[in-house]
């Protein structure tokens, strides 16, 4: 398995290129890689999905690598690199999790922050096992979703964006009661996954938890559940979680969700604290014209990294 990503058309904010290998990553000082997952052979309901590395990076354009909000430049403080895409084999998903994994891997070892865009929600199955077999201890999980996916198969596939939970509650090293589900409402949920969510005690902020705590209360005891006794964090962004009326370009849009302002208040609690990898997955660029959903991901990135760099420097 050949794991050479060729160079996007154009990349995030104009960043550097660089293959993603360990070796030529920390060679560089590398802090921080984005790579693209355009995967969505695991979507249940509408794909398009794999567009989404394409829409971050077409969004991200317009933006520079200077952030106002944290005085920071991410090239000079992170060296920001453009890993490309993992190569991804039509019509064959188990070659298409492989090149995740191993792409995930490299800029794992490497020590940089992996930021990974989906891609639908199946794409943690494979980060996870990559950050799984990198991290000598435990691993926390908090995820931003309004679903659960807490399916354990669908129609006996385990890889489908309705079981990433389960597949990352299965890691040797992630321990359920460190994983956190913020954000989760509506009725694509069915019982049976609560009942599975309740089992293995994972913790859920619902919605209506967030309206009545807020998002600071609600962040501060995600990171101390996900926190507890772990030595990595991965966080995964579905963009569903959002408020539909404020990210529509996604695979399911669900209303009544989280605000711009209260995800981007979440991303810099999670940059203050400290995250190992982060992914945005079920971007779906087809269905939102105004590019509004690629941009509140570009968003999400610079608020992350920029308060993790007012909080530690890079
Ligand atoms: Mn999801």
């Amino acid at each position: 398995m050949s794991i050479i990503s060729l160079p996007p058309p154009s990349t995030f904010i104009g960043a550097p290129f660089m293959e993603a290998r360990a070796d030529l990553l920390r060679a560089a000082g590398v802090k921080a890689a984005l790579l693209g997952m355009p995967y969505d052979m695991g979507g249940i309901w509408r794909t398009g999905a794999a567009d989404g590395p394409r829409g971050l990076r077409d969004a991200s354009r317009q933006y520079g690598p200077y952030f106002f909000d944290d005085d920071v430049d991410l090239f000079e403080a992170f060296k920001l690199v453009d890993c490309g895409n993992a190569p991804m084999v039509p019509a064959n998903p188990a070659k298409c999790r492989a090149a995740m994994k191993q792409g995930a891997a490299e800029i794992i070892r490497s020590g940089a922050t992996g930021i990974f865009i989906g891609g639908d929600h199946s794409i943690p199955a494979s980060i996870g096992e990559a950050l799984s077999e990198a991290t000598p201890g435990n691993i926390g999980y908090i995820v931003f979703d309004a679903n659960m996916d807490a399916e354990e198969e669908v129609d006996g596939e385990r890889f489908s964006n309705w079981s990433e939970a389960c597949r990352l509650a299965e890691l040797p090293n992630l321990d359920p009661r460190n994983m956190v589900m913020i954000g989760i409402r509506g009725s694509l949920n069915t019982r049976r996954q609560f009942e599975y969510v309740k089992s293995k005690g994972i913790t859920i902020f619902a919605m209506r938890d967030i309206i009545e705590l807020g998002i600071v209360e609600v962040m501060n005891r995600a990171l101390g559940i996900a926190g507890r006794g772990t030595r990595a964090l991965y966080v995964s962004f579905d963009t569903d979680g959002v408020d539909a009326a404020y990210a529509p370009g996604t695979s399911g849009p669900e209303p009544g969700g989280l605000t711009s302002r209260e995800i981007i208040t979440a991303a810099r609690m999670l940059g203050r604290h400290g995250v190992s990898i982060f992914d945005i997955v079920e971007l779906c660029p087809a269905y939102d014209p105004s590019g509004i959903t690629a941009r509140l991901a570009c968003y999400l990135i610079f608020n992350l990294l920029g308060a993790a760099y007012s909080a530690r420097g890079a």
